[in-house]
Protein backbone atom coordinates (compact mmCIF):
# COMPACT_ATOMS: atom_id res chain seq x y z
CA UNK A 1 0.00 0.00 0.00
CA UNK A 2 1.25 3.16 -0.69
CA UNK A 3 0.94 5.49 2.71
CA UNK A 4 0.56 8.72 1.02
CA UNK A 5 -2.72 7.30 -0.31
CA UNK A 6 -6.00 7.37 1.13
CA UNK A 7 -6.93 3.68 2.46
CA UNK A 8 -9.35 1.77 0.95
CA UNK A 9 -11.61 0.14 3.46
CA UNK A 10 -13.27 -3.34 2.77
CA UNK A 11 -16.33 -2.00 3.13
CA UNK A 12 -15.61 0.94 0.31
CA UNK A 13 -13.93 -1.63 -1.92
CA UNK A 14 -16.72 -4.12 -1.69
CA UNK A 15 -19.23 -1.13 -2.28
CA UNK A 16 -17.56 -0.11 -5.63
CA UNK A 17 -17.13 -3.68 -6.83
CA UNK A 18 -21.60 -3.51 -6.82
CA UNK A 19 -21.29 0.23 -8.41
CA UNK A 20 -19.29 -1.37 -11.07
CA UNK A 21 -21.98 -2.37 -13.70
CA UNK A 22 -23.83 -4.29 -10.63
CA UNK A 23 -20.75 -7.00 -10.13
CA UNK A 24 -21.31 -7.92 -6.52
CA UNK A 25 -25.14 -8.78 -5.58
CA UNK A 26 -26.14 -6.60 -2.64
CA UNK A 27 -26.67 -9.68 -0.02
CA UNK A 28 -23.17 -11.26 -1.36
CA UNK A 29 -21.07 -8.01 -0.24
CA UNK A 30 -23.64 -7.88 3.37
CA UNK A 31 -22.52 -11.78 3.17
CA UNK A 32 -18.72 -11.13 2.78
CA UNK A 33 -18.72 -7.65 5.46
CA UNK A 34 -20.33 -10.68 7.92
CA UNK A 35 -17.37 -13.15 7.12
CA UNK A 36 -14.76 -10.38 7.58
CA UNK A 37 -16.61 -9.06 11.10
CA UNK A 38 -16.51 -12.71 12.42
CA UNK A 39 -13.26 -12.87 11.08
CA UNK A 40 -11.73 -10.10 13.20
CA UNK A 41 -13.57 -11.47 16.37
CA UNK A 42 -11.72 -15.05 15.73
CA UNK A 43 -8.53 -12.74 15.37
CA UNK A 44 -8.94 -11.30 18.39
CA UNK A 45 -9.24 -14.78 20.07
CA UNK A 46 -6.58 -16.35 18.50
CA UNK A 47 -4.25 -12.86 19.60
CA UNK A 48 -5.32 -13.51 22.92
CA UNK A 49 -2.84 -17.20 23.28
CA UNK A 50 -2.75 -18.20 26.73
CA UNK A 51 -4.21 -15.12 28.30
CA UNK A 52 -7.26 -15.88 26.55
CA UNK A 53 -7.69 -19.31 28.32
CA UNK A 54 -8.41 -20.74 24.78
CA UNK A 55 -5.24 -22.70 24.13
CA UNK A 56 -5.66 -26.32 24.06
CA UNK A 57 -7.89 -29.37 23.26
CA UNK A 58 -12.25 -29.12 23.60
CA UNK A 59 -12.41 -32.71 24.25
CA UNK A 60 -14.56 -33.41 21.47
CA UNK A 61 -13.85 -34.70 17.85
CA UNK A 62 -14.94 -33.86 14.39
CA UNK A 63 -16.62 -36.00 11.74
CA UNK A 64 -13.28 -36.86 10.54
CA UNK A 65 -12.33 -38.13 13.66
CA UNK A 66 -9.91 -35.31 14.84
CA UNK A 67 -9.51 -33.79 18.19
CA UNK A 68 -10.78 -30.28 18.03
CA UNK A 69 -9.13 -27.63 19.97
CA UNK A 70 -10.89 -24.92 22.06
CA UNK A 71 -10.47 -22.65 19.26
CA UNK A 72 -11.83 -24.82 16.23
CA UNK A 73 -15.09 -24.86 18.75
CA UNK A 74 -14.89 -21.15 19.43
CA UNK A 75 -14.16 -19.97 15.69
CA UNK A 76 -17.11 -22.04 14.07
CA UNK A 77 -19.37 -20.56 16.56
CA UNK A 78 -18.62 -17.31 16.11
CA UNK A 79 -18.96 -17.74 12.18
CA UNK A 80 -22.10 -19.37 12.61
CA UNK A 81 -23.65 -16.48 15.32
CA UNK A 82 -22.31 -13.88 13.17
CA UNK A 83 -23.79 -15.64 9.80
CA UNK A 84 -27.38 -17.46 10.60
CA UNK A 85 -29.41 -13.91 11.33
CA UNK A 86 -28.77 -11.77 8.21
CA UNK A 87 -31.13 -13.42 5.64
CA UNK A 88 -28.59 -13.57 2.91
CA UNK A 89 -28.09 -17.67 3.46
CA UNK A 90 -30.14 -20.76 3.10
CA UNK A 91 -27.36 -22.38 4.99
CA UNK A 92 -23.77 -22.85 6.42
CA UNK A 93 -21.56 -26.11 6.52
CA UNK A 94 -18.20 -26.87 8.87
CA UNK A 95 -15.60 -28.59 8.69
CA UNK A 96 -16.51 -28.56 12.60
CA UNK A 97 -20.24 -29.75 12.00
CA UNK A 98 -21.20 -33.45 10.43
CA UNK A 99 -23.99 -31.92 8.85
CA UNK A 100 -25.26 -28.41 7.17
CA UNK A 101 -26.31 -26.10 9.87
CA UNK A 102 -30.06 -24.54 9.21
CA UNK A 103 -31.14 -21.39 9.42
CA UNK A 104 -33.58 -20.55 12.47
CA UNK A 105 -37.14 -20.77 11.97
CA UNK A 106 -37.22 -17.19 13.18
CA UNK A 107 -34.58 -15.98 10.47
CA UNK A 108 -35.04 -15.21 6.77
CA UNK A 109 -33.45 -16.98 4.17
CA UNK A 110 -31.70 -15.97 1.45
CA UNK A 111 -29.81 -17.04 -1.90
CA UNK A 112 -26.01 -17.99 -1.07
CA UNK A 113 -24.55 -21.18 0.78
CA UNK A 114 -21.37 -20.69 3.13
CA UNK A 115 -18.82 -23.25 3.54
CA UNK A 116 -15.92 -23.14 5.74
CA UNK A 117 -13.27 -24.15 7.45
CA UNK A 118 -13.29 -22.10 10.69
CA UNK A 119 -9.54 -22.67 12.26
CA UNK A 120 -6.81 -24.42 9.74
CA UNK A 121 -4.04 -25.24 11.00
CA UNK A 122 -5.28 -25.91 14.62
CA UNK A 123 -2.35 -28.15 15.64
CA UNK A 124 -0.02 -24.87 15.09
CA UNK A 125 -2.34 -22.50 17.35
CA UNK A 126 -0.64 -24.10 21.01
CA UNK A 127 2.61 -23.35 19.08
CA UNK A 128 1.67 -19.84 18.38
CA UNK A 129 2.22 -20.17 14.63
CA UNK A 130 0.34 -18.79 11.97
CA UNK A 131 -3.62 -20.42 11.53
CA UNK A 132 -6.66 -18.93 9.10
CA UNK A 133 -10.26 -19.41 8.03
CA UNK A 134 -10.70 -20.41 4.74
CA UNK A 135 -14.68 -19.93 3.18
CA UNK A 136 -16.73 -20.74 -0.20
CA UNK A 137 -19.76 -19.12 -1.47
CA UNK A 138 -22.06 -20.92 -3.68
CA UNK A 139 -25.73 -20.22 -4.56
CA UNK A 140 -28.42 -21.82 -3.31
CA UNK A 141 -30.20 -23.92 -6.12
CA UNK A 142 -33.35 -22.13 -7.48
CA UNK A 143 -36.34 -22.72 -5.60
CA UNK A 144 -34.57 -23.62 -2.37
CA UNK A 145 -35.03 -21.94 1.08
CA UNK A 146 -33.35 -24.52 3.55
CA UNK A 147 -30.38 -26.11 2.27
CA UNK A 148 -30.17 -29.70 2.63
CA UNK A 149 -26.85 -31.52 2.60
CA UNK A 150 -27.18 -32.29 -1.49
CA UNK A 151 -27.30 -29.00 -2.24
CA UNK A 152 -23.92 -28.17 -0.67
CA UNK A 153 -22.29 -30.35 -3.21
CA UNK A 154 -21.62 -28.36 -6.32
CA UNK A 155 -17.99 -28.16 -8.13
CA UNK A 156 -15.34 -25.28 -7.51
CA UNK A 157 -16.37 -23.45 -10.52
CA UNK A 158 -19.85 -22.80 -9.35
CA UNK A 159 -17.94 -20.69 -6.40
CA UNK A 160 -19.47 -16.77 -6.33
CA UNK A 161 -16.74 -15.99 -3.75
CA UNK A 162 -14.32 -17.55 -2.34
CA UNK A 163 -11.24 -16.36 0.70
CA UNK A 164 -8.94 -16.94 3.51
CA UNK A 165 -8.00 -15.33 6.45
CA UNK A 166 -4.62 -15.59 8.23
CA UNK A 167 -3.88 -14.98 11.14
CA UNK A 168 -0.23 -14.70 11.86
CA UNK A 169 2.30 -11.82 13.07
CA UNK A 170 -0.42 -9.66 11.25
CA UNK A 171 -4.37 -10.46 9.82
CA UNK A 172 -4.41 -10.62 6.33
CA UNK A 173 -7.99 -11.29 4.08
CA UNK A 174 -7.18 -12.76 0.42
CA UNK A 175 -10.46 -12.43 -1.10
CA UNK A 176 -11.87 -13.37 -5.06
CA UNK A 177 -15.05 -12.38 -6.27
CA UNK A 178 -14.21 -14.43 -9.34
CA UNK A 179 -12.37 -11.34 -11.12
CA UNK A 180 -8.74 -11.55 -9.48
CA UNK A 181 -7.64 -11.66 -5.71
CA UNK A 182 -7.28 -8.70 -3.90
CA UNK A 183 -5.40 -8.95 -0.14
CA UNK A 184 -6.94 -6.88 2.56
CA UNK A 185 -4.85 -6.50 5.94
CA UNK A 186 -6.23 -5.30 9.33
CA UNK A 187 -5.52 -2.27 10.76
CA UNK A 188 -6.03 -3.89 14.33
CA UNK A 189 -6.56 0.48 16.03
CA UNK A 190 -9.28 0.93 13.52
CA UNK A 191 -10.77 -2.57 13.33
CA UNK A 192 -10.89 -2.08 9.56
CA UNK A 193 -9.75 -4.40 7.01
CA UNK A 194 -7.42 -1.83 4.64
CA UNK A 195 -7.12 -2.60 0.92
CA UNK A 196 -2.96 -3.64 0.21
CA UNK A 197 -2.83 -5.74 -2.57
CA UNK A 198 -5.08 -4.86 -5.81
CA UNK A 199 -5.00 -7.98 -8.04
CA UNK A 200 -2.04 -10.66 -6.47
CA UNK A 201 -0.80 -12.59 -9.20
CA UNK A 202 1.53 -15.69 -8.42
CA UNK A 203 4.89 -15.96 -10.64
CA UNK A 204 4.28 -19.01 -13.28
CA UNK A 205 8.06 -20.67 -12.27
CA UNK A 206 8.94 -20.95 -8.77
CA UNK A 207 12.29 -22.90 -6.85
CA UNK A 208 9.98 -23.58 -4.04
CA UNK A 209 7.93 -26.37 -3.25
CA UNK A 210 5.95 -27.24 -0.12
CA UNK A 211 5.41 -30.45 0.88
CA UNK A 212 5.23 -32.89 4.16
CA UNK A 213 8.54 -35.06 3.30
CA UNK A 214 7.74 -37.52 6.18
CA UNK A 215 5.16 -38.82 3.98
CA UNK A 216 7.97 -39.53 1.28
CA UNK A 217 7.74 -43.86 1.85
CA UNK A 218 3.70 -43.52 0.98
CA UNK A 219 4.06 -41.57 -2.27
CA UNK A 220 2.89 -42.72 -5.82
CA UNK A 221 6.23 -42.77 -8.63
CA UNK A 222 5.15 -39.54 -10.15
CA UNK A 223 5.19 -37.47 -6.46
CA UNK A 224 8.55 -39.33 -5.78
CA UNK A 225 9.85 -38.13 -9.16
CA UNK A 226 8.91 -34.79 -9.35
CA UNK A 227 10.20 -34.15 -5.50
CA UNK A 228 13.38 -36.07 -6.66
CA UNK A 229 13.73 -34.17 -9.34
CA UNK A 230 13.86 -30.74 -7.19
CA UNK A 231 16.34 -32.16 -4.10
CA UNK A 232 18.32 -33.30 -7.06
CA UNK A 233 18.85 -29.47 -7.74
CA UNK A 234 21.32 -27.70 -10.16
CA UNK A 235 23.03 -31.04 -11.18
CA UNK A 236 19.38 -33.12 -11.24
CA UNK A 237 17.32 -32.76 -15.15
CA UNK A 238 15.90 -29.75 -13.30
CA UNK A 239 19.30 -27.56 -13.89
CA UNK A 240 18.14 -25.23 -10.91
CA UNK A 241 18.37 -26.01 -7.04
CA UNK A 242 15.02 -25.18 -4.88
CA UNK A 243 13.79 -24.47 -1.58
CA UNK A 244 11.34 -26.04 0.88
CA UNK A 245 9.10 -25.06 2.94
CA UNK A 246 6.07 -26.65 4.92
CA UNK A 247 3.84 -24.91 7.75
CA UNK A 248 1.50 -27.32 7.77
CA UNK A 249 -1.38 -24.49 8.38
CA UNK A 250 -2.65 -24.89 4.53
CA UNK A 251 -3.47 -21.07 4.70
CA UNK A 252 -0.06 -20.05 5.50
CA UNK A 253 1.68 -22.08 2.59
CA UNK A 254 -0.83 -21.01 0.19
CA UNK A 255 -0.77 -17.51 1.22
CA UNK A 256 3.25 -17.65 1.05
CA UNK A 257 3.07 -19.28 -3.03
CA UNK A 258 0.30 -16.13 -3.54
CA UNK A 259 2.76 -14.09 -1.96
CA UNK A 260 5.88 -15.02 -3.89
CA UNK A 261 5.29 -18.34 -6.30
CA UNK A 262 5.96 -22.00 -4.89
CA UNK A 263 3.81 -25.39 -5.64
CA UNK A 264 1.96 -26.90 -2.45
CA UNK A 265 1.43 -30.37 -2.66
CA UNK A 266 -0.93 -32.99 -0.35
CA UNK A 267 -1.14 -35.75 -2.98
CA UNK A 268 -2.79 -38.80 -2.35
CA UNK A 269 -0.88 -41.11 -1.02
CA UNK A 270 -0.85 -44.80 0.10
CA UNK A 271 -1.70 -43.52 3.93
CA UNK A 272 -5.03 -41.28 2.91
CA UNK A 273 -5.49 -43.07 -0.16
CA UNK A 274 -8.65 -45.30 1.48
CA UNK A 275 -10.48 -41.81 2.28
CA UNK A 276 -9.59 -39.80 -0.76
CA UNK A 277 -6.72 -38.13 0.28
CA UNK A 278 -5.65 -35.62 3.23
CA UNK A 279 -7.72 -31.93 2.88
CA UNK A 280 -11.05 -31.38 2.03
CA UNK A 281 -12.70 -30.48 -1.15
CA UNK A 282 -16.07 -28.37 -0.52
CA UNK A 283 -14.30 -25.83 2.39
CA UNK A 284 -10.11 -26.30 1.83
CA UNK A 285 -9.09 -27.14 -1.88
CA UNK A 286 -12.24 -25.51 -3.90
CA UNK A 287 -11.82 -22.17 -2.60
CA UNK A 288 -8.39 -22.38 -2.45
CA UNK A 289 -7.98 -23.61 -5.68
CA UNK A 290 -10.42 -20.39 -6.71
CA UNK A 291 -8.10 -18.14 -5.51
CA UNK A 292 -4.61 -20.16 -7.31
CA UNK A 293 -6.32 -19.70 -10.40
CA UNK A 294 -7.65 -16.21 -10.46
CA UNK A 295 -3.93 -15.33 -9.36
CA UNK A 296 -2.52 -16.68 -12.49
CA UNK A 297 -1.75 -20.59 -10.94
CA UNK A 298 -2.79 -23.67 -11.54
CA UNK A 299 -4.73 -26.77 -8.87
CA UNK A 300 -5.14 -30.11 -9.90
CA UNK A 301 -5.19 -33.34 -8.17
CA UNK A 302 -2.41 -34.46 -10.06
CA UNK A 303 -4.65 -35.86 -12.64
CA UNK A 304 -7.51 -33.82 -13.10
CA UNK A 305 -8.39 -29.60 -12.16
CA UNK A 306 -9.68 -29.56 -8.68
CA UNK A 307 -12.94 -27.46 -9.25
CA UNK A 308 -14.07 -29.77 -12.10
CA UNK A 309 -14.53 -32.16 -9.46
CA UNK A 310 -18.22 -32.80 -8.84
CA UNK A 311 -18.34 -33.95 -5.27
CA UNK A 312 -20.25 -36.20 -3.61
CA UNK A 313 -20.52 -35.71 -0.02
CA UNK A 314 -19.96 -33.15 2.13
CA UNK A 315 -16.34 -33.80 3.99
CA UNK A 316 -15.11 -35.37 1.13
CA UNK A 317 -11.24 -35.23 0.73
CA UNK A 318 -8.86 -34.81 -2.48
CA UNK A 319 -5.33 -34.85 -3.19
CA UNK A 320 -3.66 -31.23 -4.11
CA UNK A 321 -1.89 -30.24 -6.23
CA UNK A 322 -1.61 -26.10 -6.74
CA UNK A 323 0.65 -23.04 -7.21
CA UNK A 324 3.09 -21.57 -9.56
CA UNK A 325 1.64 -22.54 -13.45
CA UNK A 326 4.15 -24.24 -14.90
CA UNK A 327 5.31 -26.61 -11.66
CA UNK A 328 1.83 -27.88 -11.13
CA UNK A 329 1.58 -28.47 -14.74
CA UNK A 330 4.63 -30.28 -14.64
CA UNK A 331 4.06 -32.42 -11.59
CA UNK A 332 0.52 -33.33 -12.65
CA UNK A 333 2.31 -34.51 -16.37
CA UNK A 334 4.20 -36.85 -14.44
CA UNK A 335 0.90 -38.92 -13.45
CA UNK A 336 0.43 -39.42 -17.09
P1 LIG B 1 -5.22 -29.22 11.22
O1 LIG B 1 -6.21 -28.09 11.05
O2 LIG B 1 -5.82 -30.45 11.83
O3 LIG B 1 -3.96 -28.78 11.89
O4 LIG B 1 -4.83 -29.69 9.73
C1 LIG B 1 -4.24 -28.77 8.88
C2 LIG B 1 -4.24 -29.31 7.49
O5 LIG B 1 -5.51 -29.73 7.10
C3 LIG B 1 -3.68 -28.29 6.49
O6 LIG B 1 -3.91 -26.98 6.86
C4 LIG B 1 -2.20 -28.63 6.42
O7 LIG B 1 -1.62 -28.33 5.18
C5 LIG B 1 -2.17 -30.12 6.68
O8 LIG B 1 -3.35 -30.43 7.43
C6 LIG B 1 -0.97 -30.53 7.45
O9 LIG B 1 -0.95 -31.91 7.52
P2 LIG B 1 0.28 -32.71 8.18
O10 LIG B 1 0.14 -32.53 9.67
O11 LIG B 1 0.05 -34.12 7.74
O12 LIG B 1 1.55 -32.15 7.66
Amino acid sequence: MNPSKKPIFLTQFLIEEQRSAGKLQPNLRLLLEVVARACKRISIAVGKGALGGVLGDAGTGNIQGEAQKKLDVISNEILLEANEWGGHLAGLASEEMDHPHAIPDQYPKGGYLLLFDPLDGSSNIDVNVSVGTIFSVLRVPEGVTQASEADFLQPGVKQVAAGYCVYGPSTTMVLTLGKGVHQFTLDRELGSFVLTQRDMMIPEDTQEFSINMSNQRFWEEPVKRYIDECVAGKSGPRGKDFNMRWVASMVADVHRIITRGGIFMYPIDSKTKAQGGKLRLLYEANPMSMIIEQAGGAATTGRERIMDLQPSKLHQRVPVIMGSKNEVELATQYHG
